[in-house]
């Protein structure tokens, strides 16, 4: 299968995070990207691409254009106020507080579009994002052309980030810009399958109450895992979108037997769906020395999850999501898609 990739994503390059209580340095780095491709290239996964540019009406199409302008401006505003550091918010608009109006100044404006300070926002932050959801774009039109699958490198990832939110080390949502692409492209079904440890929040919020594109998310449980505030199994879906939303939150020290019988019931409902696309939000921070993460899968089953996947006969996209342990990422990420090709 090819892959998509681009050296864009080392201009988003935070320094740290906040996390428990410190200011730490990021998780996200640009080594995990040069990690998975590198093992993309040694197991001669297949043609490394770069990027087509879509333009910014691809991305209007999931995300708000005032968030988009956010994005685009953020670093000059805060760079402006003589601040060599990366941008992190400070406050956020929650209970009580007004979340109708988009503050003038940049410190307001983090805190309204933000859902963590686990973010940094860089002064390359926009072009990457932008070139990884270009990325995933172009994954998306090489399905369209008749493809059997392709894997869209990106980094940053995307699977936090609403139509008007970012965090969780997500900018723009390069699964769901690719999911909206597919059905814009004719696919009158689409199936999105995230199997990151995190829950999909922003992917799952884009397309709650659509029944158009079925979103199945496994995930660390939100009563112990980021992002905490949504995930949970009676999440199934609003409006038009009531059943088309589904969730499987698994508590901490989950490992392959529970997981893999979550998988093998999202399938069946991807199955049952009937999609004529499938796109894989990536992430294998699910593996068991994952610095930030607490199921316990090892390098193994995700050959495994690549056969499974490939059991449902669709056309796939991949598109990478988290994964922190440095040293197996590369690993485990190609080898769910060698798992995919060596079963397809
Ligand atoms: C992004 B992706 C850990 C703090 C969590 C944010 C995690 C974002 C994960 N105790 N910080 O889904 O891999
Ligand atoms: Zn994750």
């Amino acid at each position: 299968m090819k892959t998509i990739y681009s050296e864009a994503h080392r201009l988003h390059d935070g320094q740290a995070e906040l996390i428990d209580g410190k200011l730490l340095p990021c998780f996200e780095t640009a080594q995990r990207a040069e990690m998975v491709i590198s093992r993309v290239r040694e197991v001669r996964l297949g043609e490394v691409l770069p990027p087509q540019d879509f333009g910014r009406k691809t991305l209007e199409r999931v995300h708000r254009a005032s968030f988009l302008d956010f994005l685009e401006n953020a670093w000059a505003a805060w760079s402006e106020l003589g601040r060599n550091c990366d941008a992190l918010p400070v406050i956020w608009p929650a209970r009580t507080l007004r979340n109708d109006r988009e503050p003038e100044t940049i410190d307001g404006k983090l805190g309204y579009f933000a859902l963590d300070a686990g973010t940094p926002i860089t002064a390359g932050t926009w072009q990457a994002a932008k070139a990884a959801a270009n990325v995933a774009l172009t994954g998306q039109k090489l399905l369209a052309s008749g493809a059997r699958a392709a894997f869209s490198l990106c980094r940053p990832p995307g699977h936090h980030a609403g139509a008007d939110t970012y965090g969780g080390y997500c900018f723009l949502n390069n699964a769901a810009i690719a999911a909206q692409a597919s059905r814009n492209d004719g696919a009158e079904k689409v199936a999105l399958l995230d199997i990151d440890y995190h829950h999909g929040n922003g992917t799952q919020t884009i397309f709650y109450d659509r029944a158009d594109v079925l979103v199945c998310s496994l995930h660390g449980h939100p009563v112990q895992e980021y992002p905490y505030f949504l995930g949970y199994d009676d999440e199934t879906g609003s409006a038009r979108g009531e059943g088309y939303n589904r969730n499987y939150p698994l508590r901490w020290g989950t490992g392959w037997a529970r997981w893999s019988e979550a998988l093998d019931d999202a399938c069946k409902h991807i199955a049952a769906f009937g999609a004529e696309v499938l796109i894989v939000s990536l992430g294998v921070d699910t593996f068991k020395d994952d610095p930030i993460s607490e199921f316990k899968l090892d390098s193994d089953n995700y050959l495994d999850i690549g056969r499974r996947i490939a059991a449902l006969g669709k056309p796939t996209l991949f598109v990478m999501e988290g994964g922190y342990a440095l040293e197996s990422i590369g690993l485990n990420t190609v080898n769910v898609l060698s798992g995919f090709e060596n079963a397809a």
